[in-house]
């Protein structure tokens, strides 16, 4: 029996299987959890639902949810409770902001409203869904997971106003914590490496910077979703009943180290 048995879950952010949320996914199913998912529009449904199929779910717990609207969020708990009376965990693996935001120098990029989307749907979205969760959270001492980088503490090229709303996130994660600990529900963040995911497509010289951060990580190489996975697995468990309000890194220790590699 895995150290998940018995637990149930609700996974936000699946794209595909390249996701960071299906490597959770797939991490938390083979630790015995039950799974619920949800997806951003239509388009995304059906991916979605193979998921579903893949860790053992079905098709009715899968529902539709863009985070930008409280109304969605409110009916996915809603739907929730009509099949589960309490719930173990929430993971949020989510971030957006507008696509030329994160293509060019900071000031010369950033708008009022790339700022405002980026923080709603990167960071006001896991203050959304706690207070929607809470109630079926609060039944099961539930924990909450979320999704970062490093790019929130120290500067990374073209991140730029997702930097900002990752430092947001985490300070989310702090005040969740803070908010949430005493009705027994813990809070806790993964600063993932670089992946290649849908969300890494497109971003200009991705290959580089994947590079770059193999070589500064001490484990000479980037990290995988199942890393990601497993660590999250983890920290929804009982395992981690000590830990919360915390930003646990999975990027090899690249974080750790302040030059990259030299070839000799
Ligand atoms: P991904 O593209 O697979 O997942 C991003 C998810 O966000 C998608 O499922 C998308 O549907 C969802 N999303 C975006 N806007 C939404 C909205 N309005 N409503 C609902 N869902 C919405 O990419 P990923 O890399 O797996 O990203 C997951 C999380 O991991 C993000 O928070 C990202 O910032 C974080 N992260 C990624 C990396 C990386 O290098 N890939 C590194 C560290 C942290
Ligand atoms: O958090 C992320 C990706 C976030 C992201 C990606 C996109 C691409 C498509 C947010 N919004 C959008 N909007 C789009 O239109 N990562 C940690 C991956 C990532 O993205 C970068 C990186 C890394 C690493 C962007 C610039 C520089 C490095």
């Amino acid at each position: 029996m895995g150290f998940l048995a018995n637990k149930r879950f609700l996974i936000v952010g699946i794209a595909s299987n390249k996701s960071i949320a299906w490597g959770i996914a797939e991490a938390m199913h083979k630790q015995g959890a039950e799974l619920a998912f949800t997806y951003q529009n239509e388009r995304l449904q059906g991916r979605v639902i193979k998921a579903a199929e893949t860790f053992g779910s079905s098709a009715d717990l899968c529902f539709p949810c863009d985070v930008s609207s409280d109304a969605e969020i409110e009916q996915v708990f809603t739907q929730l409770s009509n099949h589960w009376d309490g719930l173990d965990g929430i993971v949020h693996a989510v971030g957006f902001a507008p696509g030329h935001e994160l293509d060019g120098n900071f000031v010369d990029v950033a708008t009022r409203e790339g700022f405002q989307i980026a923080h709603d749907i990167s960071s006001y979205s896991l203050v959304a869904l706690a207070k929607a969760g809470k109630e079926l959270l609060y039944q099961r001492q539930g924990s909450i997971l979320t999704l970062t980088y490093h790019a929130s503490q120290q500067t990374v090229p073209n991140y730029n106003v997702m930097g900002l709303a990752k430092a947001s996130l985490e300070a989310a994660v702090r005040y969740l914590a803070a908010s949430m600990g005493p009705e027994g529900v813990r809070v806790n963040g993964i600063s993932a490496g670089p992946i290649r995911t849908l969300a890494a497509s497109g971003i200009k010289k991705f290959r580089t910077m994947l590079d770059e951060n193999a070589n500064k990580a001490p484990i000479r190489r980037n990290v995988t979703i199942e890393e990601v996975g497993n660590a999250a697995a983890f920290l929804c468990s009982d395992l981690a009943s000590g830990i919360s309000g915390e930003i646990l890194y999975v990027d090899g220790g690249a974080n750790t180290a302040f030059m990259p590699a030299i070839e000799e």
